[in-house]
């Protein structure tokens, strides 16, 4: 029995080469890992037990989910931060990404950025096109802080989007104390310069959240036949069970494409993504 208290549950918020920093209620553990537990499969966000006395991890406990690149475990929701300029507004990669969080089985919550960098055209624009979105998912304006507060209590979020797209800026409305860098984009690119570099857990209003570095490509490690699964506004019943919406006789989601209550951009992705998994 007494052994066993050496033992303490924690959680991985950072990994600098063989240090791994984990948090244990409210203390902070340096630990190596121990020889036999495979060190390159443990990431940020896994569950470990640490040994106190020593300071190893002893083991890691079972995973929830895992994304790769940026590479983490265990997360409940996924910030998709996506800018309306400079980078500009994607709804490809704003697809692909909600996928990617449906596929791992984490709630998606869209958040929107720079929308005063833009005319009032073109934000009534994205605004029409955000109330498509707004059926099936929460979509947020980075200026609603005490909404966007709300989500995190208690869950364990990762942000993603381009580089640039202001991730970093929005944790810092978040907690002020956080002063994480940020910087101007480029001009000359287009884009962010990837301030952000290594991928860590902080703890914030009652969750953890992962700042991550922007990334302009994403893995998409999705099965073909189950693609279709990660777009709820595609939930027609087609005459055929595993119609994949492409050209299939009585095919209900093309129905609903023609009829205007599916989003052309939506149903175009979908095929794109469909070709880019084929590949
Ligand atoms: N006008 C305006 N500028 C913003 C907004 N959000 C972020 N920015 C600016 O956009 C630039 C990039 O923001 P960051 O927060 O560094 O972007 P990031 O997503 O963290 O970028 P990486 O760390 O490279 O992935 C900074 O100059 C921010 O001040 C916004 O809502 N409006
Ligand atoms: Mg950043
Ligand atoms: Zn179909």
């Amino acid at each position: 029995m007494e052994q066993q208290s050496n033992f303490k549950e924690g959680k991985i918020v950072k990994i600098n080469k063989d240090l791994y920093t984990v948090l244990s209620n409210e203390s902070v553990l340096s630990c190596y890992v121990r020889g036999k537990l495979k060190s390159d499969k443990l990431t940020v966000g896994d569950n470990v037990l640490v040994d106190v006395k020593s300071l190893t991890i002893e083991k890691q406990l079972p995973r929830k989910n895992t994304l790769i690149r940026p590479l983490i475990s265990n997360i409940d929701i996924l910030f998709i931060v996506v800018s309306t300029e400079i980078p500009a507004f994607s709804e490809y990669l704003l697809d692909k990404m909600l996928s990617l969080s449906i596929y791992n089985k984490i709630k998606p919550v869209i958040i929107v950025t720079k929308l005063d960098k833009i005319s009032r055209k073109e934000k009534l624009q994205i605004i029409k096109i955000l109330s498509y979105y707004k059926k099936y998912f929460k979509v947020y304006k980075n200026t609603q802080i005490r909404k966007i507060v709300k989500e995190i209590k208690g869950k364990t979020i990762a942000l993603c989007g381009q580089t640039g797209a202001g991730k970093s800026t929005l944790l810092n409305k978040i907690d002020k104390s956080l002063s994480l860098n940020t910087d101007e984009v480029s001009h000359s690119l287009g884009r962010g310069k990837h301030t952000t570099r290594l991928v860590e857990l902080m703890k914030v209003k009652g969750g953890f959240i992962a700042d991550t570095p922007g990334f302009s490509s994403l893995d998409l490690n999705i099965n073909k036949d189950e693609l279709k699964y990660t777009f709820p506004d595609f939930n027609y019943q087609c005459k055929y069970k595993s119609c994949n919406h492409i050209n299939e006789d009585g095919c209900e989601v093309i129905k609903a494409l023609n009829n205007k209550k599916i989003l052309k951009s939506r149903y175009e992705n979908y095929i794109k993504l469909l070709k880019e998994i084929s590949k």
